[in-house]
């Protein structure tokens, strides 16, 4: 019988690129699984966020609502780490890449002055990378991060968007640079893969995804140590 623990799996995106999708088809893969979702709505700290989301006129700084998403990712620090050790894996839907390129676009999308409460300063800290993987630094790092790309266009024709801050296509076109611009940064971490769904149906990303995790043993039980989030 193998033993170790299970494997923390990060499926990052834009907005309607299929992550929640793909996330729910990979949990059946395994027999022991657990969906995490970020921003986690149900937790006290979530439950800021969902109206900082929802309700436009519901205004913060942007550094504040940046802490908030970290501070959300870490009400699930112990829970990730007992379920991880207890030989679960776990599927993550948006974490700390999510985190840094959403708050990155905004420093970005404010400079072109647009209307629409995206943003509410433009404020140093909000496009300095450091600062903004300041708060993430300890938490459980994935031993996977997927990241599903897409062209711009071919997310336009998806249907509609929702109505959430962040929902509009002049910003996620920021977001997808800023996403980009961070695994740049990061080109020679191993853990992170770039995903084309462009022209893909939904088996088709499964199996390219399942192809990736395979290749890479990250569906087994492993004994490596959990690794933390560095700056
Ligand atoms: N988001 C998500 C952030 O701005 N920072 C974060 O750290 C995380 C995890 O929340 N537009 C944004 C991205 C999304 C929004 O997420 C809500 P979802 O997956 O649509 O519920
Ligand atoms: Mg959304």
């Amino acid at each position: 019988m193998s033993s170790g623990r299970g494997q923390l799996i990060l499926i990052e995106g834009l907005d309607r690129t299929g992550k929640s999708t793909q996330a729910s088809i990979l949990l059946d893969k395994f027999s022991k699984s657990k969906l995490l979702k970020f921003p986690d709505r149900s937790t006290k700290i979530g439950s800021i966020i969902n109206e900082y989301l929802t309700n436009k006129s519901f205004t913060l700084p942007d550094q504040s609502a940046h802490l908030l998403f970290s501070a959300n990712r870490w009400e699930l620090n112990n829970e990730i780490i007992d379920l991880l050790n207890d030989g679960y894996f776990i599927v993550l839907d948006r974490y700390i890449y999510s985190g840094i390129a959403y708050s990155l676009a905004k420093f970005e999308y404010a400079k072109l002055n647009k209307e629409g409460n995206i943003t509410s300063t433009v404020d140093k800290q909000i496009g300095d990378v450091n600062w903004l993987i300041g708060p993430d630094v300890g938490l459980p790092k994935p031993d996977l991060t997927l990241f599903l790309t897409i062209d711009l266009q071919e997310l336009a024709n998806r249907k509609g968007w929702g109505d959430e801050r962040y929902e509009l296509q002049e910003f996620q076109t920021i977001v997808k640079k800023s996403f980009l611009s961070i695994f740049e940064l990061q080109k020679d971490d191993d853990t992170i893969e770039i995903v084309d769904v462009n022209n893909k149906d939904i088996p088709e990303v499964t199996e390219l995804i399942w192809n990736l995790i395979t290749k890479k043993g990250i569906h087994q039980l492993t004994n490596k140590p959990i690794e933390k989030v560095l700056n």
